[in-house]
């Protein structure tokens, strides 16, 4: 039986993910470092410093010569990039079936965790007007480890009151389906069935989430 729902935050309740890849891109490009959408697909649920470390491995030197103070003045510079885009963002970029599925949890008295990396997650909230739906929302920087480590699924868990056995969880990226998976959550996918082989259950798009659907997958 379900007794919570762990939601990741870009690219499942609204699609920042293209502002995140916007927002890197635009600092790749100053730093004359390649940068496409499938690259951007390693990036996805990895926190600021990570997705950073992962850009500059693509020089020829690793990029091993950059002082932390220089790594840290360029995620900042993707963050304000990105908070710039975000600044627009309103409830009209809730993707499709999420609200409906919000409800549906309500009405079924499922209680939902949110286990972002980001910390833009509280303002996006905010913007999206969903925060009402949100019984806990994990704190990235409080874990150890980001995404495909367990920690953030584990801690929204926890917060909740949660066995991770009656958890599921929903995610957008491979290394948060990854993180699920390590957590002992059962994990649904939202996107390319390849990219996401690893979830117990996929759908190629938000809208064709469905609490019974999955309540009855899972029961069998
Ligand atoms: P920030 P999620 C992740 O959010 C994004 O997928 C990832 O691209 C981003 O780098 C990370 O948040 C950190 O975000 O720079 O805003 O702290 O998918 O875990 O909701
Ligand atoms: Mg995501």
């Amino acid at each position: 039986e379900i007794q919570a729902f762990i939601f990741d935050l870009d690219g499942v309740i609204t699609d920042t993910a293209k502002y995140h890849y916007e927002a890197w891109k635009q600092l790749a490009e100053e730093l004359g470092i390649h940068f496409d959408l499938e690259f951007n697909e390693q990036l996805k649920g990895i926190d600021r410093m990570a997705s950073l470390e992962k850009i500059l491995s693509q020089l020829s030197d690793g990029g091993s010569s950059f002082t932390l103070e220089q790594k840290q003045e360029w995620a900042d510079r993707k963050n304000n990039n990105y908070k710039r885009l975000i600044r627009t963002v309103d409830e009209s970029e809730i993707l499709p079936g999420i609200l409906e599925l919000f409800h549906d949890l309500k009405q079924a008295g499922i209680p939902i965790g949110l286990a972002s990396a980001s910390r833009n997650a509280g303002t996006l909230l905010r913007q999206l007007k969903v925060e009402s739906y949100i019984n806990v929302i994990a704190d990235p920087e409080s874990v150890a480890h980001g995404k495909p480590a367990p920690d953030i699924f584990l801690k929204a868990a926890e917060a909740l009151g949660v066995d991770p056995r009656y958890c599921v969880g929903v995610e957008d990226a491979e290394a948060g389906v990854q993180a699920i998976k390590s957590a002992g959550m059962f994990a649904v996918g939202v996107g390319d069935a390849e990219i996401l082989s690893k979830a117990d259950y996929i759908v190629s798009e938000t809208s064709k989430l469905s609490l019974s659907e999955i309540q009855h997958y899972m029961t069998g």
